[in-house]
């Protein structure tokens, strides 16, 4: 059976995540992967319904400390039903943001101590890490553009420009520690050109493999 492998796509909103993760599925499966395509949070019925309650805009103000537990409680339970089941069955997992979105929002944005998430990173995961995390990477003010074309913003999109751009530099800097892991991808060209990008981060892992 061969391995499963375990992708992560990352990145401030608007960066095109949503829109690049059909072609990332495209390409796995034309290379003879079996792919499940997910997200966080949510990713199974209950997960979802945590993501329901994690972005609906409310009066009530959300401390940060209990947004971060519900971010790692939708993980646990999608870990458990559907993430490990997956790779130990040998498919591609395909996860729209994890846990470098912990440390980017909650961490970078929200401004929690890192150690607090790696704490929480450690019992939720275990030795659990992505093998391959594709960072779509775009100045705050042209993915709020691009997402406030699209949608009505919800409770994280509500937010200020320059919580985007902490956000961003947290991801950077996440990604400058693990050069290895990160394929950060300038997603401001047109699409095709990110498109390409991306396949050649797909290529290297698979040449990788074959090592
Ligand atoms: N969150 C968190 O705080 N902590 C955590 O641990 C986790 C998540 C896991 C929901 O995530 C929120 O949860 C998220 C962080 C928080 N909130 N925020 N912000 P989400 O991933 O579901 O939501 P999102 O980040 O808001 O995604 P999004 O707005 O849907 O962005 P996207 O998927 O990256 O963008 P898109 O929809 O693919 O593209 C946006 C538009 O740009 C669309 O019209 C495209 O056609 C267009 N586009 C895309 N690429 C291009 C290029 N290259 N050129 C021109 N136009 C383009």
């Amino acid at each position: 059976m061969s391995k499963g492998r375990f992708i992560t796509l990352e990145g401030i909103e608007g960066v095109g995540k949503t829109t690049n993760l059909a072609f990332i599925q495209q390409q796995l499966l034309a290379r003879g992967h079996e792919v499940v395509r997910t997200r966080e949070p949510g990713g199974t019925p209950l997960a979802e319904s945590i993501r329901e309650l994690l972005l609906a805009p409310r009066d009530e103000n959300v401390a940060e400390l209990t947004e971060l537990l519900l971010m790692f409680a939708a993980r646990a339970q999608h870990i458990e039903q559907c993430i490990r089941p997956a790779l130990q069955r040998g498919a591609w997992v395909l996860c729209d943001r994890f846990t470098d979105a912990t440390y980017a929002y909650q961490g970078g944005g929200r401004g929690l101590d890192q150690s607090r998430i790696a704490q929480l990173e450690t019992l939720v995961q275990g030795t659990l890490r992505p093998d391959l995390t594709i960072l779509l990477d775009l100045p705050a003010r042209q993915g709020m553009a691009r997402a406030r074309a699209r949608s009505t913003p919800d409770r994280f999109e509500a937010e200020a420009e320059a919580f985007f751009e902490r956000v961003r530099e947290c991801y950077l800097q996440r990604a400058a520690a693990e050069p290895e892991r990160f394929a950060v991808i300038d997603a401001s060209p047109a699409l095709d050109q990110v498109q390409a990008r991306i396949a050649s981060a797909l290529d290297s892992l698979e040449a990788n493999d074959a090592c």
